[in-house]
């Protein structure tokens, strides 16, 4: 089959999509539900329907583009990733999952190729958690692990419920409708950025994916005496910042106490009240972020950072509430559609190499639903999450080819042209 992705295409709509952000270039801030996500939405949208892919939206706004083949009551093969983006990150965070499963799509239309079983890309809705405080909110109603409930618990900083925010964006319908049969997809792939520096230090162009680590989220809020600066003497303060502080420090503490690699910790939303220099904190706020490939090392670190924290309210005479957002369960991916991508990188003669994901995608809750697997493409220094990561035109159309390859491999052929199944 005579594949050719094109690269400059590829990557012009990479730039294109970028411009649909809340703050400019090079950093890319894209918050779910907003005008800059329905914009991005929108412009993918088009560009699917240009190539005769038939467009549908579920009651949260995960987007499925389906190129039907010739049998199509048989489960499809899927891709896809998210194009929401945390605030002030960067370009290519689930974009390249997006617009390159895309592109593999339109390589394998021009290349003749005609699919058995159907090919899709699906857009997920909310892979970030920045709106609504959990990550992955489309993949985990997809894959039935998030109640429907969940549109009414669920709130944004903006007071809105996660079901009054979607139905401004103009998605209706009871989210009971989203969760996919399990025989859905026959196989599901996700090509991604790597979001960290193993590919570009070994010097390999690709990674395939064979486990996810498994993420957890903790709400801590603080409540202290609060007073003036000047007249509320040190000694009996019970600040409730300086709690918050020593909760941050013990986040990394549980985190290094495991000595394992893989476990990592972070506190990374801190909010203070009242905020003025001349005031002592009355309150605060955590937002916790606990992963490790192992599920049981990763408990255990929360069940230290829980401990600790009754220890702090008890030595400093203040009132800490801890809510558990979600703790999910790590993912092993399909071992055939592992094989698949690595068949894929032999035949092209592409250098490659087994690895686990540390940062959480769709495809960990896709994992539940259908054999999944993910392929990354390295990205300058690891670095993402920040206007200056990227990923090199050159290497983003590699991660396209092969997953165009390994889409038809799985999807089956109607034609001899192609390899597959
Ligand atoms: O946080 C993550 O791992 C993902 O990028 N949302
Ligand atoms: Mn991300
Ligand atoms: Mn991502």
């Amino acid at each position: 089959m005579n594949l050719q992705i094109d690269a400059i295409r590829l990557q012009r709509e990479l730039d294109e999509l970028a411009a649909f952000s809340e703050v400019l270039s090079p950093a890319v801030t894209r918050v779910v539900f907003t005008d800059h996500d329905l914009q991005g939405r929108a412009y993918v949208k088009r560009l699917c329907e240009e190539v005769g892919l038939k467009v549908r939206e579920d009651a949260v706004g995960n987007t499925f583009a389906r190129w039907a083949g010739a049998a199509p009551e048989l489960p499809a093969v899927g891709t896809g990733s998210h194009i929401d983006a945390i605030p002030n990150a960067g370009m290519y965070d689930g974009t390249v999952g997006v617009l390159g499963g895309l592109e593999a799509i339109r390589a394998l239309q021009r290349a003749g190729y005609q699919p058995l079983r159907s090919l899709e890309l699906l857009l997920f809705t909310s892979e970030e958690p920045t709106r609504f405080g959990i990550g992955c909110l489309g993949s985990r109603l997809l894959s039935g692990l998030l109640d429907a409930a969940a549109g009414d618990r669920l709130k944004g900083r903006d007071g809105l419920t996660l079901n009054q925010a979607r139905e401004q964006a103009g998605f209706a319908g009871s989210l009971d409708s989203v969760a996919l049969d399990r025989d859905y997809y026959s196989a599901f792939l996700e090509l991604h950025i790597e979001q960290g520096p193993l590919l570009e230090q070994r010097g390999v162009g690709l990674g395939v994916v064979t486990a996810i680590a498994a993420p957890a989220s903790l709400r801590v809020t603080i409540e202290g005496v609060g007073g003036h600066a000047g007249a509320v003497l040190m000694p009996g303060r019970r600040d409730a910042f300086l709690a918050g502080a020593e909760v941050a420090l013990a986040v990394e503490a549980a985190a290094k106490s495991t000595g394992a690699v893989d476990t990592v910790g972070t506190t990374g939303v801190c909010n203070v009240f009242p905020g003025a220099v001349n005031s002592v904190p009355s309150g605060c706020y955590l937002e916790i972020d606990v992963r490790d490939i192992d599920q049981v090392r990763r408990d255990a670190v929360l069940d230290r950072i829980l401990a600790a924290a009754r220890e702090i309210e008890e030595k400093r005479k203040v009132f800490i509430r801890t809510e558990l957002i979600n703790a999910d369960s790590p993912a092993e991916c399909g071992p055939q559609v592992v094989a698949a991508l690595e068949e894929s990188c032999k035949q092209s003669g592409y250098a490659y190499d087994r690895m686990i994901s540390r940062a959480y995608h769709d495809s960990l809750f896709m994992s539940r639903v259908a054999p999944t697997a993910m392929l990354f493409i390295p990205c300058r220094g690891g670095v993402s999450h920040r206007p200056d990561e990227f990923a090199s035109t050159e290497d983003i159309a590699r991660g396209a080819h092969v997953l165009a390859l390994t889409m038809a491999a799985l999807a089956g052929k109607i034609n001899s042209e192609t390899r597959g199944a």
